[in-house]
């Protein structure tokens, strides 16, 4: 049974001893028990080169150098959110310009997927503005998944909350991945959503689990956190058993209207050390380069991959906010030498090619 309670996180920043090397061969059980708050506040407060070092080394233990996985985003139904999370253009509380839509139908999902795929996607994540879907919303979400599937592309949706029924169904429609933030430590969840608990997401987390569905499960930095709250989210994240097979680090997009989007921009190596504290703690999660992007620019997400980031959120838009277009992608991997070209996971060692070209990781791309 996975074990989905939150960890008592703590507040003092005291030194414990860090176990850097806790190899798993894949994201199964915990290998050496639960981590604590104050060995992943250790980590995050390591020298910075220290921090990329480790970071890099537990990464090139467990995938092949170079190897980005491309996962395109698109929103099938937008906007009219009953919740209220104080990063989110879509919530029907605030005035951010985003208006409601119904959810699209399967010939326009479907044209966008073979797109994403002609471009080099290897996975394609569905998201709805959904609090929780009606279980309608959830037929008609698998006709979407299995025309998407049946292009030949990893599935994800990100739908809100899922009752253990819907999960199942979802499964059977071919769902990969299911997406489902917890975004933040517990002790800050209050200040940045009320319309549910933290108790919820971990809810919806074991239902996704349990139906057998990969989890894609991550969070937000940038929202005026405290470093102790990153930690916090690490060690949730860290903790599920077993840990997410995926894990986006968004950076918040600031968007008008939003409560949050006065925050003040985090401290880019600050954003670096995250990444390199999920690869760590989850030496055999994708983690993911989430929202973001477009503020970060070309060095830093260097140093993003460097710590340990192999997957990124490919195409010009996110849900409803923009994203590096595809063409600066490409450049930008061709220039630092990743292969981010129709690499596929395989179950064997999470990666595999079609093909691709200059490529400098360890395989015969
Ligand atoms: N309604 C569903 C839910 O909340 O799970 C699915 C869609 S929701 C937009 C998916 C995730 O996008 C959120 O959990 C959050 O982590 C991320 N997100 C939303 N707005 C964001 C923003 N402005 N900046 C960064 N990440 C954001
Ligand atoms: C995730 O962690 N980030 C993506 C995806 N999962 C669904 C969403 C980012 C949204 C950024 C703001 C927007 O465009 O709505
Ligand atoms: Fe709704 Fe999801 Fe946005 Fe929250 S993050 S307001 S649940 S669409």
């Amino acid at each position: 049974m996975p074990s989905l309670a939150p960890v008592a996180t703590g507040t003092t920043p005291d030194v414990q001893p860090v176990h850097l090397h806790r190899r798993a061969s894949a994201p199964t059980a915990l290998a050496a028990g639960p981590w604590q708050v104050e060995a992943i506040q250790a980590l995050l407060d390591k020298p910075l080169m220290d921090l990329l070092f480790e970071a890099q080394t537990v990464h090139r233990q467990h995938w092949p150098a170079g190897d980005i996985e491309l996962a395109t985003l698109l929103s099938v139904k937008t906007g009219g959110c009953p919740e209220n999370c104080g990063y989110c253009p879509q919530s029907a509380e605030f005035d951010t310009g985003v208006k409601a839509e119904k959810l699209m139908g399967v010939q326009e999902v479907t044209a966008a997927a073979q797109a994403a795929k002609e471009a080099g996607a290897t996975r394609f994540c569905m998201g709805a503005a959904w609090r929780a879907p009606k279980d309608r919303d959830i037929e008609k979400m698998s006709e979407l998944i299995g025309a998407v599937k049946g292009l030949g592309l990893q599935t994800c949706a990100t739908l809100g909350m899922l009752q253990p029924h819907q999960a199942l169904a979802l499964k059977q429609a071919g769902l990969d991945y299911y997406n489902h933030n917890l975004d933040t430590a517990p002790e800050y969840y209050t200040d940045v959503v009320s319309t549910r608990q933290y108790q919820d997401r971990l809810d919806t987390l074991a239902s996704v689990r349990a139906a057998g569905i990969s989890v894609c499960c991550g969070g937000i930095v940038g929202m005026g956190e405290a470093p102790v709250h990153r930690a916090g989210l690490i060690a949730q994240l860290a903790n599920l058993n077993p840990y997410p097979e995926s894990v986006p680090i968004n950076s918040l997009v600031r968007v008008p209207g939003t409560p949050l989007a006065d925050s003040a921009p985090i401290d880019p190596f600050d954003f670096v050390r995250v990444i390199a504290v999920a690869r760590i703690t989850m030496p055999r999660a994708r983690v993911r380069l989430s929202a973001g992007r477009q503020q970060l620019g070309d060095a830093v997400q260097a140093l993003c991959f460097l710590a340990g980031a192999n997957s990124i959120f490919y195409g010009d838009k996110l849900l409803v906010t923009g994203n590096p277009d595809v063409a600066a992608d490409e450049q930008l991997l061709a220039k630092l030498g990743l292969c981010g070209h129709r690499t596929t996971e395989t179950a064997a060692h999470g990666h595999g090619q079609e093909e691709g070209a200059g490529c400098s990781c360890n395989e015969s791309c």
